[in-house]
């Protein structure tokens, strides 16, 4: 098996002039860190999270809203690797009057409702509480200043336990699936909310 190897090897490299060989492999070698460094520094763009005590949050996010939409959506995910469970129960931001912890879900009917959670969220000990489209979710209701695609804006989160952390949200475009929340302002049912 190692001599088939060293024989391929050889093979190969007696194709090259050794010079060459070499200079092929430092280009490799220069391609795959450049390579790295796009794919790390891309990560640093895309993501980012915060920590308050055990708790990791991860990329805090939402969507660019609709002229005139009064209500937006947060998304995160929120992991625990600690070993008590804790709770999201406030969530403040300058753009929004007030901002609500939601569960969304459908009946049998296909029939979409939110509800807010008026104890928040729970991040159990060693799992996760995701905040997600069509799912848990943050609303940030009396809309002062719509969140705009491209451009973070600072919330406030308070924890039972915790404590209080202060995250920025990546702003997305708007989005077009049916089951997604970008466009919750105009669902009906939580219009009311707003106002
Ligand atoms: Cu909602």
């Amino acid at each position: 098996m190692n001599t088939q190897i060293n024989t391929l090897a050889r093979a190969v490299a007696d194709s090259f002039p050794l010079s060459r060989f070499r200079s092929i492999e430092e280009r490799l070698g220069i391609l795959g860190f450049t390579l790295m460094f796009l794919f790390a520094m891309s990560q640093t763009l895309l993501a980012h999270d915060y920590k308050a005590g055990d708790l990791v949050i991860d990329h805090p996010w939402s969507r660019a809203t609709p002229p005139g939409a009064k209500v937006a959506a947060g998304y995160m995910v929120i992991r625990n690797p600690g070993t008590q469970a804790d709770r999201l129960v406030k969530i403040e931001s300058e753009i929004s009057g007030k901002v609500e912890v939601h569960e969304m879900s459908v009946d049998d009917k296909g029939v979409m409702t939110m509800r807010p959670l008026a104890d928040g969220v729970e991040i159990p000990a060693g799992g996760e509480a995701k905040l997600e489209p069509g799912s848990y979710h943050l609303m940030f209701l009396e809309l002062k200043q719509p969140p705009k695609e491209g451009v973070k804006f600072p919330g406030t989160l308070t924890f039972e336990k915790a404590g209080t952390v202060e995250v920025e949200f990546a702003v997305e475009a708007m989005g077009g699936g049916g089951h997604d929340h970008g466009n919750h302002g105009e669902a009906g049912g939580h219009e009311g909310h707003g106002g």
